[in-house]
């Protein structure tokens, strides 16, 4: 007589009824036992005579570990199945890990198994065992796999330092801040910066930006300092009504003088009386 496995049931009965036993695949020690010498009722109508202690012994459902239980896509992940038997039962003979993306179910003698992922979402992993009498159990465990954590780096031209820097806080970026002079550009906007626009990065990523600054004096005049701010300047000498006057100033290019000093176009502004 067998201790552990499907009970040889003794039948009385004229047509040789059987007695369908759910396993109950899982559960922790489903066992099914019958007293010695009962005749165990009717069943499907016809009188049995049990077999003392016919018993059922499922093997214990495995202890699943896994490390670690949630991590980025590609993720590797180490499984281990254990299962402690009571003394007399039966061994296990295989393990086999269900890891639940679709990938090829590994049946094998070791408790220990590991899975890279490489698609992001919650999978079950189950491990099944199973005994030498062909009996198993099975234990699943869920893992979580995320996305590898992205930000897009954002069009930071053309925005004022402040802007730059509420910008990239919210993509979740750091900024490093330069400076360079230069007259063609609004001054305290951003004209250039590291990263390309739309690509994805890393959260934390440093993105260095570009801020101009206007030169201190208009390039466009030499040998006076003209204030680039200033929206006119008339010639000292002259009847114009400012806001700012300034005296002789060289126009090196007396096709680029914003205030129109050098009016007969010598390279000299403010020259005549
Ligand atoms: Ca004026
Ligand atoms: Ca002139």
């Amino acid at each position: 007589m067998p201790e552990s496995g499907v009970p040889p049931l003794e039948s009385a009965g004229r047509d040789g009824a059987e007695l369908n036993v759910d396993r109950g695949l899982g559960e922790r020690g489903a066992t099914i036992s019958y007293p010695p010498g009962s005749t165990g009722g009717r069943m499907y109508g016809d009188l049995h005579t049990v077999a003392p202690t016919a018993t059922i012994a499922l093997p214990p459902p495995p202890v699943v570990q896994v490390s670690p239980g949630a991590g980025l896509v590609p993720f590797t992940i180490a499984a281990h199945a254990a299962v402690s038997l009571d003394d007399g039962a039966a061994p296990i003979d295989a393990y086999s890990f269900d890891f639940g993306d679709a990938s090829a179910i590994t049946s094998q003698a070791i408790p220990d198994a590991t899975h890279t992922y490489s698609t992001v979402g919650w999978f079950n992993i189950t491990a099944t065992v199973t005994d030498t009498n062909g009996l198993s159990s099975a234990t699943s465990v869920a893992v979580r796999v995320h996305a590898k954590p992205s930000t897009i780096v954002p069009d930071l031209v053309g925005l004022s330092t402040k802007g730059a820097k509420y910008t990239l806080k919210d993509a979740d970026l750091k900024g490093r801040r330069l400076v360079k002079v230069l007259f063609d550009w609004p001054e305290g906007a951003v004209y250039s910066q590291s990263l390309r626009p739309g690509k994805l990065v890393s959260p934390g990523t440093r993105v260095t930006y570009t801020i101009v600054d206007w030169p201190r004096c208009h390039p466009a005049y030499k040998g006076a300092c003209l204030d680039p701010h200033v929206t006119d300047y008339d010639c000292i000498n002259g009847e114009g009504d400012g806001p700012e006057f300034t005296g002789r100033v060289r126009v090196p290019d007396p096709s680029n003088d914003p205030y129109d000093l050098d009016r007969d176009g010598d390279g000299f502004g403010c020259d005549t009386a």
